[in-house]
């Protein structure tokens, strides 16, 4: 048992790893490339099957000259109004490094292929990492006034520590080892 605890946790250490350190990159429409989309929930469908993180990039496949990239915000996405972009490529096919987290609006902005529902809106997660464990309830805290307690107990924190990390011990194994499975398929 032990020996196999100890595999299975090299395992998850190193595809933790790797799945931090290696940028994915995401090929816009897969196969299909930066279109007009012939069905309307084309983008948004593609969008929600994948998961983005800071350093990620996004590969928007199409012909120069046929098509361009332009990062916009979310009114001028919603309005297919490429007047100011925020960020702007030309030549296909274009690489965009996913630097900031939160939403992401990207529109074509030839002729009327926004319209025609060429525009791709992504959310970036702000990290990969599991946040660390945040505010467990403290020890049922009276606030420590200027009198210490007579015959102080140690406050020994949450009581039952046993449970509580098994429960949580097992649910990290089942997010890690999802996420050794999703990299390594
Ligand atoms: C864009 O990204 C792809 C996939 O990572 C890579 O093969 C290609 O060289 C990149 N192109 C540019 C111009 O960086
Ligand atoms: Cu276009």
């Amino acid at each position: 048992m032990a020996r196999y605890m100890g595999v299975i946790g090299c395992l998850l250490v190193v595809a933790v790893l790797l799945h931090g350190a290696i940028a994915d990159t995401h090929v816009v429409l897969d196969n299909l490339g930066w279109i007009i989309p012939s069905s309307n929930g084309a983008y948004s469908t593609w969008a929600t099957s994948n998961d983005f993180e800071i350093g990620d990039v996004l590969v928007f496949k199409f012909a120069t000259g046929q098509h361009d990239v332009a990062e916009v915000t979310k009114a001028n996405y919603d309005s297919c109004n490429s007047a100011s972009p925020l960020l702007s490529q030309t030549n296909g096919p274009a690489n965009v490094t996913l630097q900031t987290s939160g939403d992401h609006y990207y529109i074509c902005t030839f002729g009327t292929h926004c319209r025609m529902g060429q525009k791709l809106a992504i959310t970036v997660e702000s990290s990969s990492d599991s946040p660390p464990p945040s505010n467990t309830p403290s020890a049922p805290s009276q606030p420590s006034g200027p009198s210490p307690p007579r015959g102080s107990t140690t406050p020994s924190g949450p009581s039952p520590p046993n449970s509580a990390s098994s429960v949580t011990v097992g649910g990290l194994i089942s997010v890690l080892l999802s996420t050794a499975i999703a990299f390594l398929f």
